[in-house]
């Protein structure tokens, strides 16, 4: 897929892609990390083709197969057809895209995609979220695609056990989460559980964040972007970011941007906007 991103590598932000499989969970996961209760992209009832989120003024532009762009209500993409768009650009004024932009796919079987998409794709991908729903965790399809990714996503990325919540007993969870590490343990960095909609519920509530698997995402992502490279946007940091709490997370490979200024990388999920819980800090319009 070609775009009209700056490719200079130090003038963007990492690019965090959201994959997996039809209704896995990915948007949902957008939402959560982006602070959002609801987005267009829920009150879509046809495939939408990859949506690019950045920081800046909430708006949206439809980006056609041609490289046209067109402008899109910030709140409605229903008649965006997925077919003859490349993607949606959308903006927002959300604490995690300080850190990276984030990229919400569509389902990686989509007929919808050209069948080039993902060899094109992939390579600008610096860090990619696999999320596989806990009731049929890891099928030999999402392998099939992921060993066909670039290696180098292999150890930086996450896969995500989204539904955790539809297995009750704990000894099913663990079951699943025993089998998926065992299977694709060595394709990820790390392997994480979590209950998307329990966490998108209690947001504001640090005991739900922990106990559905969310905070650990949040401390998989600031210890992930921390050691990517490139080491930092062009905008200059007005804090550093503190020492995350333990995880889970395997260390980062070494990485030549060791030695930079750390970024400043969300601490937590963005609580919801009606609770004003968070001050934002300044932001600069991408
Ligand atoms: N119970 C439960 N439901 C979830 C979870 N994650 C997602 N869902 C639900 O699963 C459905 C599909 O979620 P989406 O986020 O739209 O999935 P998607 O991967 O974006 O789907 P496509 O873009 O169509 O491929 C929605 O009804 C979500 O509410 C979860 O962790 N637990
Ligand atoms: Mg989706």
């Amino acid at each position: 897929m070609t775009d009209d991103r700056p490719t200079d590598p130090s003038a963007r932000k990492p690019r965090v892609a959201l994959m997996g499989e039809f209704s896995a969970g990915k948007s949902t996961l957008a939402n959560l990390l982006l602070g959002q209760n609801s987005s267009p992209v829920q009150v879509t009832a046809t495939q939408l083709p990859p949506v690019w989120y950045q920081l800046g003024t909430p708006g949206a532009r439809r980006i056609g197969q041609d490289g046209s762009a067109t402008p899109l209500p910030a709140d409605d993409w229903s008649a965006v057809s997925p077919k003859d768009t490349r993607m949606i650009q959308a903006q927002l004024d959300a604490d995690i895209l300080q850190a990276c932009d984030l990229i919400d796919l569509p389902g990686t079987s989509d007929p919808n995609m050209a069948p080039d998409f993902w060899d094109a794709f992939l390579p600008k991908v610096d860090l990619a979220i696999w999320c596989t729903p806990a009731n049929q965790a890891w099928r030999q399809s999402e392998a099939a695609l992921w060993e066909q990714v670039p290696p180098q996503l292999w150890t930086k990325s996450l896969l995500l056990i989204t539904r955790i919540d539809k297995m009750q007993a704990e000894r099913d969870r663990a079951r699943v989460f025993a089998r998926v590490r065992a299977e694709a343990g060595a394709l990820f960095r790390d392997v994480l559980p979590i209950s998307l909609t329990g966490a998108l519920a209690g947001r504001d509530n640090d005991d739900v964040l922990e106990a559905t698997g969310a905070a650990a995402l949040v401390r998989f992502l600031c210890h992930a972007l921390e050691g990517l490279e490139p080491p930092a946007p062009v905008e200059t940091p007005r804090a550093t970011a503190p020492t995350p709490p333990a995880s889970r997370s395997r260390p980062a490979a070494p990485s030549a941007g060791s030695g930079t200024e750390p970024r400043i990388v969300p601490r937590r999920i963005t609580r919801s906007k009606s609770q004003g819980a968070r001050s934002r800090p300044e932001h600069r319009h991408a």
